[in-house]
């Protein structure tokens, strides 16, 4: 198995906790990951995608901004040619709001999946591999292997 995540929290958001921990757990599910770290600009995202041949980004994002940080994130996807899954996890909103509501507007955004903050790293791994179509044998080979 050999696919290349980029992982980042975005915006002006400094939450550093979830990524360190997303970043732990899909590298040892065999993922090659690149974690940009916090407070990462979509140009950082599209730097990293471009450098490293990224397969996915996971956007991070905990302080209630990231409608604004994420605007135009798949425009520029496009206008840069990329072929890329992304997903967007964390506090997604201000303040206590219907998730689903949330959900929907970041899908209409354009991202593939989008998760809340009670999400477990083993859900975004096992939508990576659905979405990226790996088998369970690829993956455990690439456990022993690595
Ligand atoms: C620790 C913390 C801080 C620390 C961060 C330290 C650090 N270096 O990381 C400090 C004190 C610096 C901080 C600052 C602020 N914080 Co703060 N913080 C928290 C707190 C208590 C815990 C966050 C955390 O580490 N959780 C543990 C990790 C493991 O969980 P996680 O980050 O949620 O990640 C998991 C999931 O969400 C998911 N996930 C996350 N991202 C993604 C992405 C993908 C693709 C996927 C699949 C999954 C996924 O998987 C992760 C692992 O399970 C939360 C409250 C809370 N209980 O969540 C508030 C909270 C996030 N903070 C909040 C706020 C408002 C702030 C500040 C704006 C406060 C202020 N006025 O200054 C600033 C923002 C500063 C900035 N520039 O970012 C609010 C956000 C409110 C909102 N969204 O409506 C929260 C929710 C507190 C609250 N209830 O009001 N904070």
């Amino acid at each position: 198995m050999s696919a290349t995540i980029i992982l980042g929290v975005i915006g002006s958001d400094a939450h550093a906790v979830g990524i360190t921990i997303l970043d732990q757990a899909l590298s040892t599910a065999g993922f090659d990951v690149v974690n940009i770290g916090v407070q990462s600009s979509q140009e950082d995202f599209i730097s990293a995608v471009e450098a490293h041949e990224g397969d996915a980004v996971l956007i991070s994002s905990l302080y209630g901004h990231a409608e604004q940080d994420c605007r135009g994130f798949h425009e520029a996807i496009e206008a840069a040619g990329l072929d890329l899954i992304t997903y967007i996890g964390g506090n997604l909103a201000v303040g206590q709001d219907d998730f689903e509501q949330t959900r929907a507007r970041f899908r209409a955004m354009g991202f593939d999946r989008v998760f809340d903050s009670e999400t477990e790293p083993m859900e975004a791994i096992a939508a990576l591999k659905a979405d990226m179509n790996i088998t369970e044998s690829e993956a455990e080979r690439t456990r022993l292997t690595s």
